[in-house]
């Protein structure tokens, strides 16, 4: 190792880096930051294999900082070791428009793996990061030429380690046997209430993970470098199970008052502080963000880093000449699209017959698999009733990297699984499934795909009260709508199985954030679209399916309702001559997105009369219809019946959708007399 007064020299810059941006900014969390400096100083100048010049490098560790409020201790690494994130940004700390935002935003800072803050997400993104390098290298290495070859590194907090989240993918990590996991526990018995002692105090944490199949040492004490590279050297050693270091450290260390207290989390230790901590490092207390020279020329990873990528640049020139057809795969692949001919392959349903749009998905899974090589998933022990499974892709297992992964009854670390699958690059269009009323135990992944931009396939199945006997907790009810609210989440919900294809076709196409699929469990009608508008109208989220004549009243469904929005339609204008447009609705988010004259051309704005016919809530319709409008809407919790029961009880027949639709005919009737 080098020498140690220049290591230390390092680990206090990374320190006074930390102290002085949160207190420039006036928040921030300084103490982890300080604490775990030796940590990030020997990742990132020893045991990373990175390249600062190149941060997207395929064969790069990943490092994932789990623990995201201490970013500060990230972006003051990145600096030093030379990525492209200058002084000036770290000044900036926390400022509108810097590249150093609050918590770590994968796609914003050069270097970031994924983005970070809600604790124990990062721990099982890096989950997601290890199923993908392990898939890779088996899809993709031969003998004597190992082209991925990759550890995943994070830093953990209490916070991390109390989140269900992590135990979850802790023990699919466990089940998975992946090796190429490196994690540190920050271990530092404090939280923002204080000592662990009152939360967290019972439980041996690096038991449990021992428990759940890791490999787990502990370190003493942070700041002691040789211990903490040998675990370190221990871990990447051990390749059959993840590892877990339980690293003892003290917030805040070495301020002298600050120190061992919560305070230090999250708040500025004030300027007195400050200057007391610089001093006991034997700083000028005066001066701020001060880099020594010498410290820039020892953490700069330029060269190395150059080096490690040059290597592994002709390792994969020597593979891509030995099996030249592996590497076209493998440019294919690093696309992020599926092969050439996959829309071509897209089944077509036949009109007539019913299919569960959720049988549908399983038809075109089956048909995309030969273009999607690296497309993996799977759902929360619910494959049989999601039916999201590549038939004969194999199941992965600490053994084999099959496509199908059995995430078990653990929906929340599926969702941020998969969100590290997707992230990893390599892997086109990752997915996850369960039933839509179990959306809920994975939202703050979801809520993450699309804050982050990653492109994810969501597959929710058993998408309402359709669901029938299992009663009102497991129908959706308000899913849909609150699944709307989030930004940049594309909410899709198929009317029958030719919508589904073309669903799944908008699913693998969009690049720059999810997409989730409602699906229905019960069989709906496959509509006939030889006098139907098609199907293709889906991707503009909502097109007239059918009308008759000049519309003086627009029925609007989604889904399951669709095929009953038209069968009242056809009803309403057959027996009262009333010129009807059904329109079919399946994502709102595509729809807003299309110029407004197709919206003005789909819903006119002088036809006022209009219904929606959705099984959720009524709650957001107004958009759609309006002040004079009116929603057939299930505002209550379902319950236990007959699917068809539970319709007719809530109102979805065809006789309630058109008595619903006549009372606004009649309204609109009234108003016309009036004026
Ligand atoms: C899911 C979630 N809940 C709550 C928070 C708010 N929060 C941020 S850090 C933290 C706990 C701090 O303790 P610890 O994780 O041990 O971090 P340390 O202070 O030791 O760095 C909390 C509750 C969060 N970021 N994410
Ligand atoms: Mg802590």
């Amino acid at each position: 190792m080098a020498g140690a007064e220049i290591q230390q020299q390092s680990i206090d810059t990374i320190r006074t880096l930390a102290m002085d941006a949160v207190q420039q900014a006036n928040a921030g969390h300084p103490g982890t930051a300080m604490a775990l400096a030796p940590l990030a100083y020997l990742l990132y100048t020893k045991h990373l294999r990175h390249n600062p010049a190149d941060p997207s490098w395929p064969d790069r560790d990943r490092f994932v900082l789990s623990a995201g409020h201490a970013c500060i201790l990230q972006y003051s690494a990145l600096h030093l070791t030379g990525y492209d994130l200058p002084l000036e940004q770290l000044k900036r700390f926390r400022q509108w428009g810097s590249l150093t935002p609050g918590h770590p935003e994968h796609g914003l800072t050069p270097g970031i793996e994924t983005t970070t803050g809600p604790l124990g997400q990062g721990f099982a993104n890096g989950v997601g990061f290890a199923l993908a390098e392990r898939f890779l290298a088996e899809r993709f290495n031969r003998p004597h030429h190992e082209v991925v070859d990759h550890r995943v590194y994070a830093i953990c907090s209490d916070g991390d380690m109390m989140e269900g989240v992590s135990n979850e993918a802790a023990s699919v990590a466990g089940q998975n046997g992946l090796g190429k996991l490196v994690y540190f526990y920050d271990d530092n018995r404090i939280t923002i209430d204080g000592t662990t002692s009152v939360s967290f105090g019972i439980e041996d944490r690096g038991a449990r993970l021992a428990a759940e199949g890791w490999h787990v040492q502990h370190v003493a004490d942070v700041n002691d470098l040789a211990a903490l590279d040998a675990a370190i050297e221990a871990a990447k050693a051990e390749t059959a199970r993840p590892s877990l270091i339980v690293v003892r450290s003290h917030i805040a260390y070495p301020a002298p008052h600050a120190v061992d207290t919560a305070k230090a989390h999250g708040a500025p230790l004030g300027a007195a502080e400050v200057a007391a901590a610089k001093e006991a490092m034997g700083w000028d207390p005066e001066r701020s963000f001060v880099v020594p020279d010498e410290v820039a020329a020892h953490m700069a990873q330029a060269e190395r880093g150059a080096a490690l990528q040059r290597d592994w640049e002709a390792r994969v020139e020597a593979w891509s000449a030995a099996f030249p057809e592996v590497r076209a795969d493998w440019d294919q692949v690093h696309t992020g699209r599926p092969r050439p001919g996959w829309v071509e392959a897209l089944p077509e349903f036949p009109a007539g017959e019913d299919v569960a749009t959720r049988d549908a998905g399983r038809a075109v899974m089956q048909a995309l698999r030969p273009f999607t090589p690296t497309m993996v998933g799977g759902a929360a022990d619910l494959v049989a009733s999601t039916q999201t499974e590549f038939v004969g892709g194999g199941l992965f297992s600490a053994t084999h990297a099959g496509r199908n992964i059995a995430f078990g009854i653990r929906e929340h670390a599926m969702g941020a699984i998969v969100n590290g699958l997707a992230l990893h690059g390599g892997m086109v269009k990752p997915y996850g499934s369960t039933f839509f009323v179990f959306s809920d135990y994975m939202r703050p992944a979801v809520r993450l795909s699309a804050l982050g931009h990653y492109p994810v396939v969501w597959v929710w199945t058993h998408d309402s009260i359709g669901v029938g006997e299992d009663g009102p907790t497991h129908q959706p009810v308000e899913h849909l709508m609150s699944l709307r609210a989030i930004p940049n989440l594309w909410l899709v919900r198929p009317c029958d199985a030719n919508e589904t294809a073309v669903a799944w076709k908008v699913a693998l196409e969009r690049e720059d954030g999810p997409v989730a699929l409602a699906l229905s469990r019960q069989k709906l009608p496959t509509l006939d679209r030889t006098e139907l508008a098609p199907a293709a109208g889906l991707e503009r989220g909502a097109y007239t399916l059918w009308e008759s004549g000049a519309p003086e009243l627009i029925l609007l469904a989604t889904g399951s309702e669709v095929s009953l929005a038209l069968e009242a339609g056809r009803k309403l204008a057959a027996d009262n001559g009333v010129g009807v447009r059904v329109v079919s609705m399946p994502c709102w988010e595509l729809f807003e997105a299309q110029p407004q004259a197709y919206r003005d051309e789909v819903l006119p704005p002088d036809v006022r009369a209009r219904l929606s016919v959705e099984a959720g809530v009524s709650l957001g319709w107004e958009r759609w219809v309006g002040l004079d409008g009116d929603s057939v809407a299930v505002d209550r919790f379902g319950a236990s019946a007959p699917a068809p029961t539970v319709f007719e009880q809530l109102g979805f027949t065809v006789d309630d959708v058109v008595a619903r639709a006549a009372a606004l005919l009649r309204v609109e009737a009234m108003e016309g007399e009036l004026h």
